[in-house]
């Protein structure tokens, strides 16, 4: 076919095909979540019906593209790392970020009810994405540390400070001022002292999040290996889990 004359303007879209050779991080998180928890009456400090609507828009995602390498959740947010080798989208930066973000977000609206029940979603949720290229992989290691760091330091002070508030009857502002300049092992002595809980023993899915990977299955019926996704609540702050699981997670396979 004859190209029109208008067809010039598509010189001006932009090539944003991401560096090759490097881990691709797409993070989504969602826009005032803050507000968003209130008006569905999010419990807290965790709702856990919120962290499984979000893991579960995470597995629809996780399904739908191959060559995703593991995907980590909490709170509000949603980190995927694709292979560094991958050729998806030709690595263009938008296309892969808002095809994530638009299948996760879809997914969280379309999945609500499954979870929510009764609870109606009373407007539609936003989410934010950003894309970031890890060169190495101690990178994307300490990346994967960060995240995981976020949701301890969080969750230790959410759920001292919705225990001084809830059973304590301490004031926001009091809970506050109680917990300011604390370290982990205080807030740790505070739930143990005052509320009789080890944190220790908190659901992991709170302390430490949701990773989502791919696991191969020898399945014998079929007489072939199968990969399925799981979810899984591990430390990764431990050199351990890295020694363990870097055939797969850092793919070299
Ligand atoms: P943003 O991301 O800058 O638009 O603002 P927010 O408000 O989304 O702030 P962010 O992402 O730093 O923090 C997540 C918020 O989501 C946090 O303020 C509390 C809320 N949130 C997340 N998960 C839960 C939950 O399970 N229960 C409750 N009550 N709140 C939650
Ligand atoms: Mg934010
Ligand atoms: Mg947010
Ligand atoms: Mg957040
Ligand atoms: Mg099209």
């Amino acid at each position: 076919m004859a190209k029109s004359t208008f067809e010039y303007v598509k010189t001006f879209e932009i090539n944003d095909a991401l560096l090759p050779n490097t881990w691709i991080v797409i993070r989504i998180d969602g826009k005032c979540f803050h507000k968003f928890a209130e008006d569905h009456n999010f419990s807290k400090p965790n709702d856990l019906r919120a962290l499984k609507l979000m893991n579960y828009s995470a597995f629809t995602v996780f399904k739908e593209f191959d060559d995703l390498l593991l995907a980590f959740g909490q709170s509000d947010e949603y980190s995927f790392v694709f292979k560094k080798h991958s050729t998806l989208y030709k690595r263009r930066a938008s296309k892969l970020l808002t095809t994530v973000n638009s299948k996760f977000s879809s997914s969280y609206v379309f999945y609500w009810n499954k979870y929510f029940g009764d609870q109606e979603l009373k407007y539609p949720p936003t989410f934010d994405g950003r894309v970031i290229l890890y060169p190495s992989e101690e990178n994307l290691v300490d990346y994967m540390k960060w995240r995981q760091a976020d949701v301890h330091i969080n969750n230790l002070y959410n759920t001292a400070f919705w225990n001084l508030v809830l059973q304590g009857k301490l004031t926001p502002s009091q809970a506050e001022k109680r917990l300011c300049g604390t370290v982990s092992a205080d807030k740790n002595e505070i739930l143990f002292k005052e509320f009789n809980i080890n944190y220790n023993n908190e659901p992991a899915i709170f302390r430490r999040g949701t990773l989502l990977i791919r696991k191969t299955t020898a399945n014998e019926k079929l007489g072939k290996t199968t990969k399925v996704i799981v979810d899984i609540h591990d430390d990764m702050l431990k050199d351990k889990f890295w020694k363990e699981h870097s055939v797969v997670l850092l793919d070299k396979c």
